[in-house]
């Protein structure tokens, strides 16, 4: 009965109980070896102790359980070494990991030295550009300055020079400045002036008075010529002349009593003397296609731009 159970125990190290239940090798061989002492205790009870098969029985079953005994042991031990020796294996490997990963970090960190002894420098140049760039500008600055100083005693001289040349001109021509020379005497156009103003004949000979002069009198071609030539250029409408009917109605006088008028620059079909109150005033504006037909006769309370003549001295 003990011999079956040993042999069993040792033929399928993961047997079996009795109610089916999966147990260990070790496990088993602890049953056995319980049964078995309770067995050779009846047995012993039941025989005596001077029997000879049952002796050799104890014996046999001591001897096959020393020999399983030594098997487990060596089994354990193999056992043993194997996972030692798996547990090296992977602390091993995980030593080599780490070197690697030391190693990649101890690159990793002397890449990082390096590039930030580069930015150190990169920052220093650009720190040196900064300061001689500030310096660059405030030399610039001076200079500017300097131009801007130059400039403006440029202007003042330039001021100066044009006060000159105007004086030069005025003393040249003997004209006042703003006047334009012809022969012995000096015209102003209002509208050089003050291209916006305008005035009846009376308020515009005014003007003209205080200026020192009277309304233009045209008495040469040449004159004509230069009157009809510059309204032509100012594009501006019509300019009043010293030339008037208001004394004796189509009799028409310069302002400087002269009665000799070229009916020649009247413009075509003028004198006509048009409207309620006539027209005892003569007044000139640009023809173009025939430029000694300027003049016209208009209301005297006509507002329009007008000419001034003086003598030049
Ligand atoms: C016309 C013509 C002139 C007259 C003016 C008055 C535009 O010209 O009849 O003779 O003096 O009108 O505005
Ligand atoms: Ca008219």
């Amino acid at each position: 009965m003990s011999g079956q159970s040993c042999n069993a125990a040792m033929a399928n190290p993961q047997s079996r109980t009795e109610d089916g239940q999966k147990i260990s090798f070790i496990q088993r061989l602890s049953q056995v070896f319980l049964n078995t002492g309770v067995n050779l205790q009846f047995r012993y009870k039941q025989f005596g102790q001077g029997g000879d098969g049952s002796n050799r029985l104890v014996l046999l079953c001591l001897g096959l359980l020393n020999i399983t005994l030594l098997i487990a042991a060596v089994v354990i031990g193999i056992n043993c070494a194997k996972v030692k020796e798996g547990s090296l294996r992977v602390s091993h490997s995980a030593a080599t990991q780490l070197i690697d990963e030391l190693n990649y970090l101890h690159g990793n960190y002397s890449d990082v030295i390096k590039a930030e002894e580069e930015a150190k420098n990169a920052l220093e140049s650009v720190l040196k550009n900064h300061t001689r760039m500030k310096e660059k500008i405030e030399q610039q600055k001076t200079i500017n300055d300097n131009y801007q100083k130059q400039m403006e005693a440029l202007q003042e001289e330039s001021k100066i020079l044009l006060s000159n040349v105007s004086a030069l001109e005025e003393h040249c021509s003997g004209c006042p400045s703003g006047w334009i020379p012809l022969n012995s005497s000096c015209y102003f156009f209002s509208y050089t002036e003050s291209p916006n103003v305008e005035k009846n004949w009376e308020k515009s000979r005014e003007d003209c008075k205080s200026r020192g002069a009277d309304l233009v009198v045209i008495d040469y071609p040449e004159e004509q010529n230069f009157v009809s030539h510059t309204i032509d250029h100012m594009m501006a409408g019509g300019f009043w002349v010293g030339l008037t009917d208001m004394n004796t109605e189509g009799k028409w006088v310069w302002i400087n009593n002269v009665t000799e008028v070229e009916n020649r620059y009247w413009m075509d079909g003028e004198p006509n003397d048009v409207g309620y109150h006539g027209e005892d005033c003569a007044m000139v504006i640009a023809s173009r296609m025939t430029p000694w037909k300027t003049r016209n006769d208009a209301n005297c309370r006509h507002s329009m731009k007008w000419i001034c003549e003086m003598t030049s001295r």
